[in-house]
């Protein structure tokens, strides 16, 4: 059990598609503290750094062209395990086999536009948070923090 800061991500679907507040209220109702959000259209450089894991599979051309299609929103969520706690509330990669209740099983239908991204492992947070964050995040005291954590 430690605090972790993940690197969350709406991407160019999820925007179109005016899922924006809504992804941002699941987070924070879960009891996650936001440290960083803007909205940026990516560029090719930095979505290849991104997706630098899957550039040898067959979807990688299309992936990056999805990426930087149009704007997405950058978010950086704060709590312990925030990184596990967010995959969970994002759910599995393509929406059809997702569990219902997650973001991705009740708004998506699809494997490539599936509206969300969440860091897998503290390696790739860290690496991901330096990447889209490189001004840093925002420490700030969470006053609902006692009612959050017994
Ligand atoms: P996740 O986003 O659940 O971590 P991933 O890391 O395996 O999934 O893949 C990164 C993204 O690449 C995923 O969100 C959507 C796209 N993708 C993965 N597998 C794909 C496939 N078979 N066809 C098309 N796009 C795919
Ligand atoms: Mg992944």
């Amino acid at each position: 059990m430690s605090n972790e800061v993940t690197y969350v991500m709406v991407k160019p679907d999820g925007v179109q598609r005016g899922l924006v507040g809504e992804i941002i209220q699941r987070f924070e109702r879960k009891g996650l503290q936001l440290v960083g959000l803007k909205q940026v259209v990516p560029s090719e450089e930095i979505a290849r750094k991104h997706y630098a894991v899957h550039s040898e599979r067959p979807f990688f051309s299309g992936l990056i062209k999805f990426i930087t299609s149009g704007p997405v929103v950058c978010m950086a969520w704060s709590g312990i395990d925030a990184i596990g706690v967010a995959r969970n509330l994002i759910g599995s990669t393509n929406g059809r086999e997702a569990a219902p209740g997650t973001i991705r099983g009740d708004f998506g239908m699809d494997i490539g536009y599936n509206m969300i991204h969440g860091s897998d492992a503290s390696e790739t947070a860290e690496f991901e948070l330096g990447l889209w964050f490189s001004e840093g995040l925002n420490e700030w005291t969470q006053d609902s923090i006692s009612w959050i954590y017994e």
